[in-house]
């Protein structure tokens, strides 16, 4: 087995320690940083977000395997920066105005960073213009609402409205998701996209802001 394959291996083992040891490894051996996060962490990351899509694994998998990438991405991120590997783009995400719940939100982030997107995460009870603020300063391409409550689902449209109402509009593209939220609802609120879980988060963002 390749080194790269091995880092896929490891991180969807959750093995952080092995994960960046072998990063270190490689790296000295000349490895180009993009390959070893194509090839090896983003490689394990999606096999693990194909697996959680279809129940074959579970939320403290993933966690365990995000918190693998992010002992990886910590070795990596500075040598990636200065070969110059850009990000796919840029996730504004947090958790809609009077809702608490950020187990989801915090999972979707990971899989979007796992996906290839720097997240900017602007925590749970935020305002609409929070993320609309954000969005403007980091230069995003796709904000993430989430929601867990039938009683906050509906200040997603506040979100919705404050973008359209922005000079963003036409510019960033919102994603919806969280337990009690639907396509349904997506499209009656005027949204660009819903997501039913983390793996297909990733999978719509970049579907939906390239
Ligand atoms: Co709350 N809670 N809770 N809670 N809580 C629920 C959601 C509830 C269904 C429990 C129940 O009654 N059976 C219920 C909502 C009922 C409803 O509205 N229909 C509920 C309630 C009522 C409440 C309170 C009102 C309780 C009270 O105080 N009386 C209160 C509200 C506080 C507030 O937010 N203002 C409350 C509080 C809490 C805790 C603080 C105790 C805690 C949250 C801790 C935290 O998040 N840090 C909590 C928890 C843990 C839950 C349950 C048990 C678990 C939620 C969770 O983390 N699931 C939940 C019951 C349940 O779901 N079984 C419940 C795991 C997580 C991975 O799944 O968040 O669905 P989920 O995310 C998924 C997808 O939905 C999707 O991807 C994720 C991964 O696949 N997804 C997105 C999520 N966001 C996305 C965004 C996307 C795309 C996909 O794009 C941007």
């Amino acid at each position: 087995m390749s080194k790269l394959d091995q880092i896929a291996e490891s991180l969807m083992k959750g093995k952080a320690n092995d994960v960046k040891a072998l990063v270190e490894q490689v790296l000295k051996e000349g490895e180009n940083p993009g390959k070893i996060l194509n090839d090896g962490l983003l490689k394990g990351m999606s096999v693990i977000g194909e697996r959680f899509k279809k129940n074959e694994v579970y939320v403290p998998e993933v966690l365990i395997a995000a918190r693998a990438m992010k002992a990886g991405m910590q070795i990596l991120q500075p040598k990636l920066t200065s070969a110059g590997v850009k990000p796919i783009g840029i996730a504004v995400i947090g958790t809609v105005k009077g809702d608490l719940h950020d187990i989801g939100k915090n999972l979707v982030g990971m899989m979007l960073e796992g996906g290839g997107f720097k997240v900017v995460d602007i925590g749970i009870d935020a305002d609409p213009q929070k993320f609309i603020d954000a969005a403007k300063t980091n230069n995003a391409s796709i904000i993430g609402v989430s929601a867990l409550l039938t009683t906050t689902m509906t200040n997603m449209k506040a979100v919705v409205d404050a973008l359209k109402a922005s000079p963003l509009a036409g510019k960033v593209k919102i994603m919806i998701g969280g337990a009690p939220v639907t396509q349904a609802f997506c499209d009656e609120i005027g949204a660009n996209g819903y997501a039913p879980d983390a793996a297909s988060a990733a999978d719509l963002a970049k579907k939906i802001s390239g």
